[in-house]
């Protein structure tokens, strides 16, 4: 477990830009991969374990730290972006219009190639992560679900919610790839970076 060596091209990553609107979003030639989930949920902290650096996406204690679409540069043509969390108490009905306006905008990117959809592994599959999926599937985006906190629950509770999760996937139809994940002990990191890698031909 941990960072191995073949994981060198997300050590690369930099901060790039936060977006608040979609004319914002850099655009032009470029294979970006982006991690969506409620608030919370670990988005920010899966990205930092991912580049090996703790620093570079803000993860807080408190829900809705990320409300801009934050962009990570690996290299000239490859991105990861942390979206804004979503679910965090009860938002007022313009913010959460504004919210699914940029999601919107953001997922209809032609720069966009895969979705990593985050969830607690202890509360999957919220009505927010299935909103996700929908639109997901609605847009033809591939999705790769990541069960993270993996930590915080017992070896056979942990395999349970992953088989769980995997057959309501099918059940309902999506067609999207999941494992746990912990951000804490680096559970997982290889087969969320292969994942990544090949959605973004490294
Ligand atoms: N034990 C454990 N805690 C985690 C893990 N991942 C994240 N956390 C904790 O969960 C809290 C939220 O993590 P963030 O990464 O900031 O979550 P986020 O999804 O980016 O949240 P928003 O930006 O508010 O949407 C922080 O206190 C993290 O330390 C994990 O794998 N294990
Ligand atoms: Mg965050």
């Amino acid at each position: 477990m941990g960072n191995s060596s073949n994981n060198q091209a997300f050590r690369q990553a930099r901060f790039l830009i936060s977006a608040a609107s979609s004319k914002q979003f850099p655009g032009g030639e470029a294979l970006e991969v982006a991690f969506a989930g409620r608030s919370n949920a670990g988005k920010s902290s899966a990205i930092n374990r991912l580049c090996d650096n703790r620093s570079l996406a803000r993860t807080s204690k408190t829900p809705g730290r990320t409300r801009l679409v934050n962009y990570f540069s690996l290299d000239d043509h490859r991105r990861l972006v942390d979206l804004p969390g979503y679910g965090y108490a009860k938002v007022p009905t313009d913010v959460r219009k504004s919210w699914e306006r940029l999601m919107e905008q953001y997922l209809t990117q032609p720069t966009l190639t895969g979705l990593v959809v985050i969830m607690d592994i202890r509360h999957p599959l919220k009505d927010f992560d299935r909103q996700m999926l929908e639109w997901s599937r609605h847009f033809e985006l591939p999705v790769h679900v990541l069960l993270t906190k993996a930590d915080k629950l017992k070896k056979g509770a942990r395999s349970k919610t992953l088989l769980q999760v995997d057959k309501q996937l099918r059940q309902e139809g999506f067609d999207a790839s999941v494992q746990a994940f912990s951000a804490l002990n680096g559970e997982g990191l290889d087969t969320l970076a292969d994942k990544l890698k090949d959605w973004l031909q490294l």
